[in-house]
């Protein structure tokens, strides 16, 4: 057998950090300021993207701090009209898709640090200066306070704060815990909702068009963020199958039966 060069950092259980990372987040800054919301066209993309990789470089990618990504926030910060937040959980596809479409709504992923970020990995390694490409920490068999886990945090909790008016969630209806504790919707931005300025959270819960079961706003867990809410001060509105959403679905399956009927 060949013998393998030695390792140039630490080896962790999960997949190293996006090849290119750099390039990446530095084009997608300037794609959003120039070209998705040029109204933000005088923020400095060179600045950011190092603050971006200074956050995580030459650092331990186990004890990553908010605060490693403060001046990464402070460079990004972002107003979102009133009324027009879109929160999301486990409806990742789905909730950009209604987003696309409407267009003056935002999820995080529609803000500049989110639209960055999005289906990106990365960490650094304290004894070198580089991104390690070969591996990250596992959010589940490594550490809970990654580079990765520790940034969407930080960010969710900035997007949820900085809400106003009327905040909606798309959640799923065909998983088991529709409203799940362990989530970054019910552990952070639940929490981090402002009831100064948040008067009502309503939620949209979409249900697999190939398996439409009962009302799932009558689930345990949808109970469950009912109380939460009620006990911070904010309303609670529940919609099941919102039949905008239910229209995108019947674009990927036009002939499911629900579909069918001449409206
Ligand atoms: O844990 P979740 O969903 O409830 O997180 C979604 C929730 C949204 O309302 C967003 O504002 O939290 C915010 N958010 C993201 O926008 C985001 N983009 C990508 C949280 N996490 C995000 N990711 C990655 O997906 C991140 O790695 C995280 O762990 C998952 C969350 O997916 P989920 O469980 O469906």
């Amino acid at each position: 057998v060949m013998s393998r060069p030695p390792p140039q950092h630490q080896e962790w259980k999960g997949a190293g950090t996006t090849a290119h990372f750099y390039e990446i987040i530095l084009g997608r800054c300037y794609t959003y300021t120039q070209i998705v919301r040029p109204e933000l066209g005088h923020k400095d993309c060179q600045k950011i993207g190092k603050a971006f990789t200074n956050a995580f470089l030459s650092k331990d990618p186990c004890s990553s701090t908010e605060q490693d990504y403060q001046p990464l926030m402070e460079l990004t910060n972002q107003t979102v009209p009133c009324d027009k937040t879109l929160l999301w959980s486990k409806t990742n596809e789905l909730v950009h898709e209604y987003a696309w479409v409407q267009q003056e709504l935002f999820t995080l992923e529609n803000t500049l640090l989110g639209y960055m970020a999005d289906g990106l990995r990365w960490c650094g390694d304290p004894g070198s200066p580089e991104m390690n490409y070969q591996s990250c920490p596992d959010r589940r068999t490594d550490c809970s306070n990654n580079s990765v886990s520790v940034f969407w945090n930080a960010v969710s909790k900035r997007f949820a704060e900085d809400a106003c008016g009327v905040v909606h969630v798309l959640l799923n209806g065909s998983v088991h815990n529709t409203f799940d504790e362990r989530s970054t919707f019910a552990r952070v931005e639940v929490f981090n909702l402002h009831p100064e300025k948040v008067h009502t959270l309503q939620a949209w819960v979409m249900q697999d068009i190939r398996n439409i079961s009962s009302d799932s706003c009558s689930d345990a867990s949808i109970k469950n963020l009912k109380l939460i809410l009620s006990k911070r001060n904010i309303t609670f509105t529940c919609e099941n199958n919102y039949r905008p959403i239910r229209f995108l679905q019947c674009v990927k399956y036009p002939e499911h039966s629900s579909c069918r009927s001449k409206i």
